[in-house]
């Protein structure tokens, strides 16, 4: 039974280390883009809780929120991610790689506010208050 252990023991070893060099980006244009998911499925999402999955390098659709809701961001990439607004301090999310997770609070007022990550400067989405 100790063997399972330590091999579960070693493919964390193995993810960490995956986890640990896949953030050096340099400037090898990999534009693999993933053809725009529509926004399907997120129909009328206008709760009191959101959420934002990042994977492959970017944000799930667009979405919708009332003023001050809590954003919930999940990070399935291996690489860290942020989730910040393009102007003005609106919000700045940071998240771990590997299923990390972060909360922010959407912006009380109204408005389109456009986001990006600081890591990743080609990774762009949309945050709707209404
Ligand atoms: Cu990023």
């Amino acid at each position: 039974m100790k063997a399972i252990q330590s091999r579960s023991a070693a493919l964390l070893m193995a993810a960490l280390l995956l986890g640990g060099c896949a953030t050096g980006g340099g400037s090898s244009g990999t534009t693999s883009s993933p053809a725009p998911a529509s926004a399907s499925g997120a129909a009328g999402a206008t709760t009191s809780a959101a959420t934002i999955t990042i994977k492959d390098f970017g944000y799930s659709a667009s979405i919708t929120v009332a003023p001050g809701t809590a954003v919930t961001v999940t990070n399935m990439d291996s690489a860290a991610h942020t989730v910040t607004a393009d102007q003005g301090q609106a919000f700045d999310a940071r998240v771990a790689g590997s299923g990390g997770t972060a909360t922010f609070t959407a912006p009380s007022t109204p408005g389109t506010y456009p986001f990006h990550c600081t890591y990743h400067p080609n990774m762009h989405g949309t945050l709707t208050v209404k």
